[in-house]
C-alpha cells in the first residue's frame, strides 16, 4: 500500500515545491574558501536569530553536537549529560570515540529538566582522581520526554548551576525552534543562557539535510576546524543552505499547526482503550504513548498495511507530527488505531 501517513519523525519532511525553487535559484561557490554566498547569509542569520555571534553549517545534529563538544573540552575532559539526552543515546558514543571525552549522565526528569543539585553534585573542577567536567548540554525541545520545551528560568538555572563549577553550557536545539513557538518567547531567549547551540533545518523547518551551529566567534572558529577534520567542509553547498535560508524565513510559524495536530493526537489516542498517554504533557511535535507489552511490532504490521508509517516502539512508541502531516491524517490514524484495538480485544 502506498504511504499515506508518515509518523516516524519529522525528519522525513520533503522540500516544498517553493523551497524546491529557493535550491534552484540559489547562488554558490567553494564555502571551503568562504566564497559561497548562500552559507555565508545562513550561517550570519542563524547567528542572529540566536542571539550569536557566529554561526557554522554542519551535516547533521549529530556532527553539530560532536564539533561542539569538541570545541569546548580537551581530550579526557567531561561532559555532563542528561541519561535521556540524544547525545547519551543516540549519537554512537562520537564524543568519547573521536574526542576522547567522557559523557556523565544525570538523572532526566520527564519533563527534559535536568536539577541543578544534580548538575552540582556532577562537576568536578580539581579532584584529580576524575576527569575534570567542562561542559553541560542541555536539549530542548526534549525529544525522549516527549518534545517538552524547557523554559528560559529552567535553562537558566541549569546553566548557573553548571557555571558555578566552571563549566561551559550547549544546547542541543535540534528542535529549539519548536520551544519558542510553542512556549511563545524569542529563540534567542531561549538560547541566551548557553555558549553554543546546535539547531536542526532538516527536522520540523523540512530542508532536506543539514543544522547550524551558533556561538562566539572563536568558538565558531574551532568548530569550523573539528568540522574538516570529520570530512564535512563542503564545496558548493549553497544549493543546500538555500533551502535552510527558505526554512528560517517561512516554516518556523507554521510549526504551532505540528503541535496542534499532536495535541489531538494525544488526545485521540487518550481515549482508546489499552493506549495511555497524558495529552496535557504534549506541547509540541512528539507523542510518545504506552501500549500493551508485545504487541508493538503487530501495530506497527497492522498501521503499515493501511499506509501509516511508525516505528515499532515496545511498549513505548512515538508519533512525531511534521509539515508532511494534516489534520485528517490524525483522524485516519486515530480510525485505525480504534479498529486495531477494537480487533485486539475481540480476538
Ligand atoms: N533525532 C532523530 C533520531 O535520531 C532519534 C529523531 O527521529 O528524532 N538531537 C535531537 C534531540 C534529535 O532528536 C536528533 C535526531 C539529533 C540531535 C540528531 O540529528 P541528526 O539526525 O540530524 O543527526
Amino acid at each position: 500500500m502506498e504511504v499515506r501517513v508518515d509518523l516516524r519523525s519529522d525528519t522525513v519532511t520533503m522540500p516544498s515545491p517553493e523551497m524546491r525553487r529557493a535550491i534552484y535559484e540559489a547562488e554558490v561557490g567553494d564555502d571551503v574558501y568562504g566564497d559561497d554566498p548562500s552559507v555565508n547569509e545562513l550561517e550570519a542569520k542563524s547567528a542572529a536569530m540566536l542571539g550569536k555571534e557566529a554561526g557554522l553549517f554542519v551535516t547533521s545534529g549529530t556532527q553539530g553536537n560532536l564539533v561542539s563538544m569538541l570545541a569546548h573540552c580537551g581530550r579526557g575532559d567531561e561532559v555532563v549529560v542528561g541519561d535521556r539526552s540524544h547525545i547519551f543515546t543516540n549519537e554512537a558514543g562520537g564524543a568519547s570515540v573521536l574526542g576522547a571525552l567522557f559523557l556523565y549522565p544525570i538523572k532526566t526528569d520527564r519533563f527534559g529538566f535536568l536539577e541543578p543539585d544534580e548538575i552540582r553534585a556532577a562537576t568536578n573542577p580539581t579532584d584529580y582522581h576524575k576527569p575534570p567536567t567542562r561542559l553541560l548540554c542541555i536539549e530542548n525541545t526534549h525529544n525522549q520526554a516527549s518534545g517538552q520545551p524547557l523554559t528560559v528560568e529552567q535553562t537558566e538555572a541549569m546553566a548557573d548551576a553548571a557555571r558555578e563549577g566552571g563549566m561551559s553550557v550547549h544546547i542541543d536545539g535540534a528542535r529549539i525552534f519548536n520551544a519558542a513557538v510553542s512556549l511563545g518567547v524569542d529563540v534567542a531567549e531561549l538560547s541566551a543562557p548557553a555558549d553554543s547551540v546546535t539547531f536542526c533545518l532538516s527536522k520540523g523547518l523540512a530542508c532536506p539535510v543539514g543544522s547550524i551551529v551558533v556561538g562566539s566567534e572563536e568558538f565558531i572558529d574551532q568548530a569550523r576546524r573539528y568540522r574538516k577534520m570529520l570530512g564535512a567542509g563542503m564545496r558548493q553547498v549553497g544549493v543546500i543552505a538555500a533551502a535552510g535560508i527558505y526554512s528560517l524565513d517561512n516554516m518556523i510559524d507554521r510549526l504551532a499547526e505540528d503541535h496542534d495536530n499532536a495535541k489531538k493526537l494525544a488526545e485521540g489516542l487518550a481515549e482508546i482503550d489499552g493506549i495511555s498517554v497524558d495529552p496535557d504533557n504534549i506541547h509540541s511535535n512528539i507523542v510518545y504513548f504506552n501500549i500493551p507489552a508485545g504487541s508493538g511490532k503487530s501495530i506497527a504490521a497492522n498501521l503499515k498495511e493501511r499506509g501509516i508509517l511508525v516505528n515499532a516502539g515496545d511498549p513505548v512508541m512515538r508519533m512525531v507530527t511534521h509539515y508532511g502531516i494534516s489534520s485528517e491524517d490524525i483522524d485516519y490514524t486515530l480510525v485505525a488505531l480504534q479498529e486495531h484495538f477494537r480487533a485486539a480485544v475481540a480476538a
